[in-house]
């Protein structure tokens, strides 16, 4: 029987929409089997970034992380799929991209070791939990049957 579906949120920053990398970006989470449930693109403000980012709050680049992610709208996906959570960062690679392994989405894409580091993505069930909350309305959220899914499971 198929693992019991979770869902991560994943944020495409400023630098991938600059950059044309936003197709690139999502088709790597589509081709892997993973299933979009919400999309949407935010102008993200100081309140929610003050929010998403409180962990950082007194660290020195934080008010150049927040201007870079207020500089252009993200694009805002909800992925589902069983054990996303930990599959989606895999599929990054690590927050300092130009330390990451070739074939990850920043080892590939980004030589940044600060915030243009192109996606952002939730790290635990918990983070998962309240960025849904965060960033998404219930009715943008969206259940139905994908044909492929069980191939994938
Ligand atoms: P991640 O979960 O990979 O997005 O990483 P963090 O929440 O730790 O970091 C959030 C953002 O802060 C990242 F986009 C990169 C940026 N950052 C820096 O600019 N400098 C640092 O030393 C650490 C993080």
């Amino acid at each position: 029987m198929a693992d019991k579906a979770e869902r991560t949120v994943v944020l495409i920053k400023p630098d991938a929409l600059q950059r044309n990398l936003m197709g690139e970006i999502i088709q790597r989470f589509e081709r892997k089997g993973i299933k979009i449930v919400g999309c949407k693109m935010i102008r993200l403000d100081d309140a929610l970034l003050d929010e998403h980012y409180s962990h950082h709050k007194d660290k020195p680049f934080f008010d150049d992380l927040k201007n870079f992610m207020k500089s252009a709208p993200v694009l805002a996906m909800i992925l589902e799929a069983p054990e996303v959570i930990k599959a989606v960062r895999i599929i990054i690679g690590p927050t300092k991209a130009s330390e990451a392994d070739a074939g990850s989405i920043r080892g590939d894409l980004s030589i940044s070791s600060a915030s243009a580091n192109l996606v952002h993505a939730s790290d635990s069930n918990e983070s998962a939990e309240q960025e849904i909350k965060r960033f998404f309305k219930p009715e943008e959220i969206f259940n139905y049957e994908k044909i492929d899914e069980s191939f994938s499971g």
